[in-house]
């Protein structure tokens, strides 16, 4: 166990494995003190369920922060995702700017489209104020949809490498520093995560199974983050949630009726042997 404290800001679906019910087994499994600020309450997620309950819990949060800052809390790296409303984003990041401590990390992951389209939720004034959000953050963590709402590039399904560069350039001349691009893959039966640092590019390529699974940019994150804090670089990092997100989907794929989320549980010594190497 390493003394790092992370605090992670996003909801709580109470049924569906995604957000907070996946980060913090996760980030913790992989020994670190995972302090939580929920976003939200829903009853489930919003992928797939109808007639989900939310509330908003925006309103909460100035006061916790405040609480926070008497009591001299602060955090070696905050990871937020799923956040509650556009107001939320402004607090979340007077949160990022005061609450780290010295050379302490921010990592983003705007969790807020996927497949080309828009989480339920969500509109176009959300996504400007992710953009403010993202463009301060340290690394983020989008994946194509979302690189695209950030920079006004046209989705697309089907691209090359070309397409890719196009999206890191326009993500780095908006102001992103490391971006972990996720779900990127060349060819039909592939995907795979992009990493570009200190204008450098890493590609780690993976099998792609046809059966989309819910929850896994969530499983995703919360591994990079659990590797990054262990003392992992990026691209290591990247390399070793991909992996554990892979492993993940096949423990899940023989369960026609498991279509809400991925067994990450099962996944989760494979994950600690790997960060022990
Ligand atoms: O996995 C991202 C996510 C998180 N939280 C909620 C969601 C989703 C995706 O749909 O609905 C509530």
């Amino acid at each position: 166990m390493n003394n790092k404290r992370l605090l992670t800001i996003q909801d709580i679906s109470c049924v569906g494995q995604c957000s907070l019910t996946v980060a913090l087994p996760i980030i913790s499994a992989c020994g670190i003190e995972t302090s939580i600020l929920p976003s939200a309450v829903l009853s489930t997620h919003t992928s797939g369920f109808s007639g989900f309950t939310f509330r908003d819990l925006t309103d909460d949060i100035p006061a916790i922060q405040e609480h926070w800052q008497k009591e001299h809390i602060a955090f070696d790296a905050i990871y937020t995702g799923y956040l509650g409303s556009t107001k939320q984003i402004d607090y979340v990041k007077s949160i990022l700017d005061t609450m780290l401590k010295e050379g302490g990390q921010s990592i983003v992951d705007p969790a807020m489209a996927d497949n080309g389209q828009l989480y339920p939720l969500f509109d176009m004034e959300y996504v400007e104020a992710m953009k403010k959000l993202c463009f301060a953050a340290d690394i983020i963590i989008p994946n194509i949809t979302e690189a695209c709402l950030l920079t006004g590039l046209e989705y697309r399904g089907e691209y090359d490498e070309a397409y890719i560069d196009e999206l890191l350039a326009r993500l780095a001349a908006a102001g992103a520093k490391t971006v972990v691009l996720t779900g990127v893959g060349y060819t039909p039966d592939t995907t795979g995560v992009v990493v570009w640092e200190n204008s450098k590019k890493f590609y780690y390529q993976h099998h792609k199974y046809p059966r989309g699974c819910h929850g896994t940019g969530d499983v995703y994150a919360s591994a990079f983050v659990g590797a990054y804090l262990n003392g992992k670089s990026v691209t290591e990092a990247a390399t070793i949630a991909a992996d554990y997100t892979v492993l993940c989907i096949e423990k899940t794929l023989n369960d026609k009726d498991h279509w809400y989320g991925v067994k990450f549980e099962a996944a989760l010594k494979d994950l600690i042997l790997q960060l022990s190497e």
